[in-house]
C-alpha cells in the first residue's frame, strides 16, 4: 500500500486517456474486490438544519436561505423504525447525520449513543457523521458499537479555505486521528464540482491516501447545487469527471470502499455503470441523501438487477475478490444454468425517433 503518492502522478493517472484509466482501475478493483458487489448504505439526517458552520455547499448552514426546515435531534423509537425499513429494502449500513460543528457532551450525545446500539443490535452498520469528535467521544461511540464515523477532508487544503472559514483542514485531521484511536472504521472523502481545480482534486487525493491506514471507505460525492448556498450557481460536474476521480480514487486507494454518494440523481444508469466498472462499490440508496433528492430504491435495485450487481452483506471488512477463473465461469455455458441471467431489456422507441425511422425505411 502506497502513502506516498505525489500530486503529480495523480494528475497523470486522473488525465490518462480514458481506456487506459478505466483498464488499470478495473484490474485493481477486481484485484482486491468482488466486482460483482455494492454496499448499500441510507442515510438518515437525526438532526437537521441550524449548523454554526458555514460551510459553502451546505444547505443545512443557518446562514444560508435554503428552504431546509430545521429538526430538533429525532428519537431512538423513530431511528429505529427508519433503520428497520432501510434494513427490508436492502441496506446493510445505517449513517446517521446531524448538522453540528461538533459533538458536545450531554443528553444529546447518550441519545445519539443509544441509536448506535439499538441499529447495532438489528445487525446492521452504523455509520455517524455528527461533525468534530474529540478522542474521549470516540471511545464512548465506539463501545456503543459504531462502525464507521464519517467525516469528510471535502477537497484539498488550498481549496477548503475558499470554502468553509469556520474550522480548518487540520481541524478534520484531528478528528479522522480521534477515530483513529479506536476500533471504529474511517470513512472520509469530498466533493467535486465546487469550482475546483484539478489540481485540488489530485490534493485532496494526496491528503486521503496519505493517512496510514487509508480510510476504510471514501464517498466521492457531486455537488448538489442548493438554492441559497453560496455555491447555487455552480453548473453539474461532468460525468467524465466523476468516472474519472472514482478511477482514480480506486487507483491510490485500492482496498478502499469507494462511494458513489451525492448527485446521482443527475446521472444516467449508463454513467453509474461506467462508475461502478472504475471502481465504485457503495452508493448511498433512499429517495433522500439527508436534505436533497436520491434515486429512488426500486429504481436503484432495478438498475442492479441490469448489471448483475448485488447488494454487499453487512460486516464485510473488504468484498473478497473471486478467482479470475469463477468470474468467466458465469458466462461459459457448462451445462448449468448461469447463476445471473440478464434480464430483458427493450429499447422504447420515442415517436419522434419511430417517425424519423420510418423516413429512413428502418
Ligand atoms: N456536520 C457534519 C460535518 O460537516 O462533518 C456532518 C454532516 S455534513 C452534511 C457531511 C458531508 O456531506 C459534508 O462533509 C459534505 O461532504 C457532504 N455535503 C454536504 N452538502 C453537500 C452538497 N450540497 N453536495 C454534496 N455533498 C454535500
Ligand atoms: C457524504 O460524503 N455524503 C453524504 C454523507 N457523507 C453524510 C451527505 C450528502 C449530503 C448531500 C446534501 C444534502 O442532502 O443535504
Ligand atoms: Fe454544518 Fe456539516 Fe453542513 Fe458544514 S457540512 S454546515 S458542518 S452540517
Amino acid at each position: 500500500m502506497r502513502h506516498d503518492w505525489t500530486k503529480e502522478e495523480i494528475l497523470d493517472i486522473y488525465n490518462k486517456p480514458l481506456m487506459d484509466l478505466l483498464y488499470e482501475a478495473a484490474t485493481i478493483h477486481r484485484a482486491q474486490h468482488n466486482a460483482n458487489q455494492v454496499q448499500v448504505s441510507t442515510l438518515l439526517s437525526i438532526k437537521t438544519g441550524g449548523c454554526p458552520e458555514d460551510c459553502g455547499y451546505c444547505p443545512q448552514a443557518a446562514r444560508y436561505h435554503t428552504n431546509v426546515e430545521g429538526n430538533d435531534l429525532m428519537s431512538v423509537q423513530q431511528v429505529k423504525a427508519q433503520a428497520l425499513r432501510a434494513k427490508s429494502s436492502g441496506s446493510s449500513r445505517v449513517c446517521m447525520g446531524a448538522a453540528w460543528r461538533n459533538v458536545k457532551d450531554g443528553p444529546e450525545f447518550d441519545q445519539v449513543l443509544e441509536m448506535v446500539r439499538t441499529i447495532n443490535k438489528l445487525d446492521m452498520e452504523v455509520c455517524c457523521t455528527l461533525g468534530m469528535i474529540t478522542e474521549n467521544q470516540a471511545h464512548r461511540l465506539a463501545e456503543a458499537g459504531l462502525y464507521a464515523y464519517n467525516h469528510n477532508l471535502d477537497s484539498s487544503e488550498e481549496y477548503y479555505k475558499e470554502v468553509i472559514s469556520t474550522r480548518g483542514y487540520q481541524d478534520r485531521l484531528d478528528t479522522i486521528d480521534n477515530v483513529r484511536k479506536t476500533n471504529v472504521t474511517v470513512c472520509s472523502g469530498g466533493i467535486i464540482g465546487m469550482g475546483e481545480s484539478d489540481e485540488d482534486r489530485a490534493g485532496m487525493l494526496v491528503a486521503l491516501a496519505s493517512l496510514s491506514p487509508q480510510p476504510e471507505s471514501t464517498p466521492i460525492n457531486a455537488l448538489v447545487a442548493v438554492e441559497g448556498t453560496p455555491l447555487e450557481e455552480q453548473q453539474p460536474v461532468s460525468i467524465w469527471d466523476m468516472i474519472r476521480m472514482v478511477a482514480t480514487t480506486r487507483i491510490v486507494m485500492p482496498q478502499t470502499q469507494v462511494r458513489l454518494s451525492a448527485g446521482r440523481t443527475q446521472m444516467s444508469r449508463e454513467g453509474q455503470a461506467m462508475c461502478f466498472f472504475a471502481g465504485a462499490n457503495s452508493i448511498f440508496a433512499g429517495d433522500k441523501l439527508l436534505t436533497t433528492p436520491n434515486p429512488d430504491v426500486n429504481e436503484d435495485m432495478e438498475m442492479f438487477k441490469l448489471l448483475g450487481l448485488e447488494p454487499m452483506k453487512p460486516f464485510v471488512k473488504k468484498s473478497q475478490p473471486e478467482s479470475v477463473e469463477a468470474q468467466y465461469s458465469k458466462y461459459k455455458d457448462e451445462g448449468e444454468k448461469p447463476k445471473w441471467t440478464r434480464p430483458e431489456h427493450k429499447i422504447e422507441r420515442n415517436e419522434q425517433a419511430k417517425a424519423a425511422a420510418k423516413k429512413l425505411k428502418v
